[in-house]
């Protein structure tokens, strides 16, 4: 299958987050990236394409035009008061008092974040840009007739909202997909996620909508990041409600557990009857992952890709997490490789 691809992810290369209350260097780095691409080389999969620049329209429809204003000129405005180090969160709204968007920089950090543990920095705006093209081009070759094709994102996108960015996300670029498909004369377009993390800017993206089916397999919220969504009874709301799906798991989780949750949510997208799949592609499933508590092995990765090809569906596969370094590429490559042959 085609690979889309672009460099500039190179561009967002934080120095820092907090963890576990130090300063560390970020699980989400550049090198993520590298692994993949060599694992997909070593492994002939070489039909890559660059994106053109990215078209704006289907961001503008999923993201909030503060929000996008507040990504683009964030560095810009930080480094104006002569900050020097990278733009970290400082300040929430706690519930009750989320009232107006504040005109200080830290206030509107504060607003528009969800968590900590990412950093904007000169670079960022770029590289979230050439990610959300990266999706969109290898939506259009899918929308073209192409049975599937992966979009190999940096950064990932699943926690970015409607009007928030953080988890290392910040422009949604599943969503953005999926909006790109719509506007391509798809009817319905499916999302399942499947990295260990609770899809929550997914979700709230399409929470209202009926013409997006939304199915989330993860770590569950009581113990996984990001804490405050992911429950199963987060259903949708008005038209969207019974088009939201959350399988939440505990510490542990095999893949015997896991991929009956799979089963159950590859039930409900055939039922949907969409045209289009967009599997938001986390890799943070892994037995040896650091972040993450799930136990999946490299070869499970390899069965559930044959799963997803069995809905036959147009499918568009969008890179996500996925933090144990050294696998990554083994890990993703082995969920294509096992949708290729199935
Ligand atoms: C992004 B993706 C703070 C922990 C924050 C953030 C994880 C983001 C994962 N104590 N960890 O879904 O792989
Ligand atoms: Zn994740």
């Amino acid at each position: 299958m085609k690979i889309t691809y672009s460099d500039e992810h190179r561009q967002h290369f934080a120095q820092g987050e907090i963890y576990g209350g130090e300063f560390v260097t970020p699980f989400e780095r550049p090198s993520r990236i590298e692994y993949v691409l060599r694992e997909l080389k070593r492994r002939k999969m070489n039909e890559f394409v660059a994106p053109d620049k990215l078209d704006m329209r289907p961001v503008r429809k999923v993201h909030d035009k503060g929000f996008l204003e507040f990504l683009e000129g964030a560095w810009d405005e930080w480094i104006s008061h002569g900050f020097r180090g990278e733009v970290l969160p400082t300040v929430f709204p706690v519930p009750g008092l989320f009232k107006k968007k504040p005109r200080f920089i830290d206030g509107k950090i504060g607003y528009y974040a969800i968590s900590t543990e990412t950093a904007i920095t000169a670079g960022t705006w770029v590289a979230a840009k050439s990610s959300a093209a990266v999706a969109l081009e290898a939506q259009k070759i899918v929308s073209l007739g192409e049975r599937a094709a992966f979009a190999l994102c940096r950064p990932p996108g699943h926690h970015a909202h409607h009007n928030a960015y953080g988890g290392y996300c910040f422009l949604n670029n599943a969503a953005i997909a999926a909006q790109g498909f719509l506007d391509s004369g798809a009817t319905r377009v499916a999302i399942l996620d499947v990295d260990f993390h609770h899809g929550n800017g997914t979700q709230d993206i399409f929470y209202d909508r009926d013409d997006v089916l939304f199915c989330s397999l993860h770590g569950a919220p009581e113990d996984a990041f990001p804490h405050f969504s992911g429950y199963r009874d987060e259903k949708g709301r008005a038209k969207g409600e019974g088009f939201n799906f959350n399988y939440p798991m505990p510490p542990g989780t095999n893949y015997d557990v896991w991929s009956a949750a799979l089963e159950n949510a590859l039930r409900k997208i055939k039922l949907f009857k969409p045209d289009a799949l967009v599997v938001s592609l986390g890799v943070d499933t892994f037995e040896d992952d650091p972040i993450s508590f799930f136990k999946l092995t490299s070869q499970d990765f390899k069965t559930y890709g044959a799963a997803i090809a069995k809905m036959k569906l147009a499918t568009l596969f969008v890179m996500e997490g996925g933090y144990a370094i050294e696998a990554i590429g083994i890990n993703t490559v082995n969920v294509l490789e096992g949708f290729e042959d199935a």
